[in-house]
């Protein structure tokens, strides 16, 4: 294991460890916070079965306890005034419980991440030093975008049965994360599947560590389909200590805010609140495994748009692509 060896120069690392928490230290809160609509989504989800809805009013997820696995459409209605993304998490069998996520894995690197804002690296490489060799078998089957605050991302993906959570590891102002801060639930893939059939796409975006995203951008006006194939994807491991590709969408008005949007989908350089001004995120396709699929919708209007993956200098590997939309 080579978490020891951890440099502030070695970002990637510091990346993928931060990917991977899936915790919150504010649980019990989260769970005493509204559950009057807490219950009213779940009916919702339970009614239509394809559907599975989440809201976010300040640092939760309100969101079924379990859902039908095969094909199911995520919206994501962040009702809240911060900027978040979902990211699901599938931990090993036998470490997946909430208690030893928070112990092992969690709290280190928290509080490792602190101690590196404040310059201390030896005792942030200390903290990280306590992760255990079981943290590089976590899998992401999935999950949303980055969505700007008051607006909801749209995304079907599919998810076989098992126990996961859903995170967002965007950090607050002072360096909290947004898990920490409530955002994590865990929720059951039932063995029953939904009647949800693959949807039909607009727009195929093909995502792979070689050629970064190769697609044709749509030039008009419209509500499009957009299919996110994962030709390859990075290996998670701390060996490789690399993040992995995902597709994020996002309006933005000139070249200094695209300097500022690849800045901060760098985890080690942003990702804190506030995203700079002058970017509205519409959502996407988190990580998923070599060779799956997944699809989101949105709606474009007349401006500039770009697809970007949440890695280091992402324009050098052909993963920021800007494209507009003239009527
Ligand atoms: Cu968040």
């Amino acid at each position: 294991m080579k978490v020891q060896k951890i440099t502030l120069s070695n970002v990637s690392v510091l990346h993928f460890l931060m990917a991977i928490v899936t915790i919150s230290l504010l649980q019990s809160c989260k769970d005493d916070k509204k559950p009057k609509d807490k219950k009213e989504v779940e009916i919702s989800a339970v009614a239509d079965g394809n559907i599975v809805e989440v809201i976010t009013e300040t640092m939760e997820f309100q969101m079924p306890d379990t859902i039908p696995s095969g094909w199911t459409t995520w919206r994501y209605n962040n009702k809240s005034n911060q900027t978040h993304f979902i990211l699901i998490d599938d931990w090993p069998e036998g470490k997946n419980n909430i208690d030893t996520i928070r112990q092992k894995i969690l709290k280190p690197i928290n509080d490792g991440m602190l101690f590196f804002d404040q310059g201390k690296v030896k005792e942030g490489q200390a903290e990280f030093g306590k992760l255990p060799v079981w943290l590089n078998q976590v899998k992401f089957p999935g999950g949303i975008g980055l969505i700007s605050p008051g607006l909801t991302a749209e995304t079907t993906m599919y998810l076989n049965p098992g126990k996961y959570y859903a995170e967002c590891y965007i950090r607050m102002e002072n360096g909290m994360i947004h898990h920490i801060m409530g955002m994590i639930k865990e929720f059951v893939v039932m063995g029953e599947t939904s009647d949800l059939d693959e949807p039909k796409a607009d727009y195929t975006i093909d995502i792979s560590t070689e050629k970064g995203m190769v697609w044709e951008p749509p030039t008009s006006t419209g509500t499009y389909t957009f299919l996110v194939k994962f030709i390859d994807q990075i290996e998670y491991s701390l060996e490789t200590s690399i993040v992995g590709l995902d597709v994020h969408l996002v309006k933005y008005r000139n070249e200094d805010d695209l300097v500022a949007l690849e800045k901060w989908v760098d985890f080690m350089q942003g990702m804190k609140e506030p995203a700079p001004e002058g970017l509205t995120f519409l959502g996407g396709v988190n990580d998923m495994p070599r060779g799956n699929t997944g699809y989101f919708k949105a709606t474009l209007k007349p401006g500039k748009y770009a697809l970007i993956s949440e890695v280091p200098m992402a324009s050098e590997k052909n993963l920021l692509k800007t494209f507009e939309i003239v009527e």
